[in-house]
């Protein structure tokens, strides 16, 4: 039977198990990326695990999220970063370089290789080809040094493209589209995968947007083929030889089957506060806008400034509107500047930033008190933004740019214009002069550490016995931008446990850092309903609870990067075997999980009790057994000191 891409890039990988959906298996890792707001602990894990040098084909390390440089915290991780860099062999792309995921597109993409990111955005990679995968910032240090990535096989889902996109329509409101259809929990389990005639209208950079934004599906990753596009993009970066084609087979099946017909499209928003409140632009036409804001990885490429700057030309930005231009990489802002778009945006009243994520994070560009903000970004979850009550809608950049000149939310087909035809110059601008190549022997190298880059703390051994209160009970969909916000006050502390886990779950509930304080030593419990964990790979989000004393989340289910998260930092994750008990535990109750090494290896029920209530809740955990015993060994690093890694 004829084969699939994702299952060739999976079988010319597979170290360990079988391609049997649900299976764990392992597979090799031929390169790495991390980004300055996860790369910090990566690199102290390095450091813990005393490896010389990476052993991957491609290790890269990015600065792109904690640009605000308000004091040394940030200026001084960069440095730490540069230095663990040249030490371990890493390559080192410097501040103002550009977004992570659309750089090493750029400069180090290749079809048919696997790439493992600290970035649940670097899926974006499967544009080319790649098997991109987003993770915990441990198991890219693990990969980094060698080890397999485990995961369990992911099913397969054919997302046939048919049809032309029409004007004004892009590769955004494809996206929209599948997370319309699919919402952020339909593609936990997944790997979608796009074929189809509607291919020849996407670009690389489009299949970009649409792969980078499978993450908010929930998906494992996003794969295209390496076709004859991916071929001319590799060859305007001056990459033709890394070419290599990878197509699925005339009789390859999938698992499932979807379609979209795109010249049926319409330009599409997503509404606050998730990526999966997606209607008509038209349904929602005519509110009023703070702000509009093109660039993150979610739009990365050249003609997504070049058609906002061609819609904006010779008009002005609505007076009350701040509209943000975030260039994605350098490279691209060069071909701007080039392409005179630079000057069309500046004319008409952009706000021009350095290239990085910015805003996107919360890192500057918080939108004001109660006011609507448009983004061609990849995520409205709520805060997220840095203003706490926010309202953030996502969009296309023919969306944002009309939005822009209107003062209001406006369907850019109703503009009185031509669609505009932008084009990329002749010779791209290609400039390795911000990546910095690494030296062929860093061993002498000292890491450069300022006073806000702390050890990692030591991780207590499993509980035999969990005993203690639910100190914080959540709904459905919680992000892991709720329960440790990124944005520029928190980011800076991320090579800071102790700091940072003043603000866990400050976004839901203030009161419970002092809360956890209490029973730090003792345990406690976090209870929460569908979709726990949704978002980013960051592992703060699982560190920093663990530092406050959380030993076990009960939820109705997780997402898949957070649950691998809590497994390797050793806190118990386990499903409601019946969802309907969620709601006979309340906030403050005491719940006691006995002799959970042996449950745990004899089978996957383990049983929840209630003690301030007297009830039973059969649970369930879904570790594999090589988890398991990650998690009865107190997480990773402990089994890595006791050589058993
Ligand atoms: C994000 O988009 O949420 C981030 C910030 O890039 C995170 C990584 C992080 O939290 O550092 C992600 O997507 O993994």
């Amino acid at each position: 039977m004829g084969k699939n891409v994702a299952q060739k890039l999976i079988e010319s990988h597979l170290v360990k198990g079988e391609m049997t959906p649900g299976e764990e298996i392992g597979i090799k890792i031929d390169q790495t990326l991390t980004q300055d707001a996860t790369g910090t602990v990566v690199m102290l894990e390095l450091e813990a695990m005393d490896i010389d040098r990476v052993k991957t084909e491609i290790s890269a390390q990015y600065v792109d999220h904690n640009l605000l440089q308000e004091d040394f915290k940030n200026a001084d991780d960069h440095l730490f970063l540069r230095s663990a860099c040249q030490k371990y062999g890493i390559w080192y792309s410097r501040a103002g370089n550009g977004v992570s995921h659309p750089v090493h597109m750029e400069r180090f993409g290749i079809p048919g290789k696997t790439l493992l990111g600290a970035d649940s955005h670097t899926p974006a990679a499967g544009s080319l080809g790649m098997l991109a995968i987003g993770a915990g910032g441990l198991e890219v240090a693990l990969a980094m040094a060698g080890q397999p990535f485990f995961l369990k096989m992911p099913r397969i889902m054919g997302v046939k493209l048919t049809g032309t996109l029409p004007d004004w329509v892009g590769a955004k409101d494809i996206i929209l589209e599948m997370l319309r259809r699919h919402t952020v929990k339909g593609g936990v389990g997944w790997i979608m995968e796009y074929y189809g005639p509607g291919l020849e209208c996407l670009t690389a950079m489009d299949r970009h947007v649409i792969a980078n934004m499978g993450a908010e599906l929930g998906a494992t990753t996003t794969v295209f083929p390496s076709d004859q596009e991916a071929k001319r993009f590799l060859e305007r970066q001056g990459r033709g030889d890394d070419w290599v084609e990878l197509v699925p087979d005339s009789d390859a099946t999938y698992d499932e089957y979807e379609e979209i017909n795109l010249s049926e499209l319409v330009p599409l928003i997503a509404c606050p506060s998730s990526p999966d409140n997606v209607v008509p632009v038209k349904e929602v036409e005519g509110r009023e806008i703070y702000q509009s804001m093109v660039g993150s990885s979610a739009n990365p490429g050249f003609k997504d400034f070049a058609i906002a700057a061609a819609i904006v030309d010779e008009n002005q930005v609505n007076d009350g509107i701040s509209f943000d231009i975030n260039p994605s990489s350098r490279q691209i802002l060069e071909d701007l500047l080039q392409g005179g778009y630079l000057e069309m945006l500046v004319r008409a009243g952009a706000r021009i930033h350095q290239p990085g994520c910015n805003g996107c994070i919360g890192m500057g560009q918080a939108p004001a008190s109660g006011r609507n903000s448009l983004r061609t970004v990849p995520r409205n979850f709520p805060g997220r933004s840095g203003t706490k009550e926010d309202s953030v809608y996502l969009c296309s950049p023919e969306t944002a740019a009309a939005s822009a000149i209107t003062g209001r939310i406006t369907d850019p087909r109703s503009l009185n214009m031509e669609y505009p035809k932008v084009s990329e110059p002749e010779i791209l601008s290609v400039n390795l002069g911000m990546l910095l190549a690494p030296p062929e022997d860093g061993r002498e190298i000292q890491l450069e550490k300022g006073p806000n880059i702390k050890p990692l703390p030591t991780f207590p051994p499993l509980f035999h016995t969990i005993e203690g209160p639910v100190t914080l009970k959540v709904e459905n969909d919680i992000s892991t931008d709720a329960i440790l916000p990124a944005g520029a006050k928190v980011l800076p502390f991320r090579s800071n446990i102790p700091e940072i886990s003043k603000f866990v779950f400050g976004q839901i509930d203030e009161s419970f850092y002092e809360r956890a304080l209490k029973h730090q030593d003792s345990g406690h419990i976090i209870v929460g309903g569908l979709n726990y964990g949704q978002g980013s790979s960051r592992e703060h989000a699982v560190i920093a609870p663990n530092y406050l004393g959380v030993k076990a989340v009960l939820v109705k289910s997780f997402a898949r990067i957070h649950w691998q998260n809590l497994i390797n930092f050793g806190i118990l994750p386990i499903t409601f075997a019946d969802r309907n008990d969620y709601t006979k535990i309340d906030q403050g109750d005491i719940l006691s999980i006995e002799n959970i090494p042996d449950t745990i290896r004899a089978g996957t029920d383990i049983n929840v009790v209630n003690d301030t209530k007297g009830e039973i809740y059969p649970a369930k955990h879904n570790m594999s057994p090589r988890q398991v015993e990650i998690l009865c060994n107190g997480g990773i690093i402990n089994m890595h000191k006791k050589g058993l890694i």
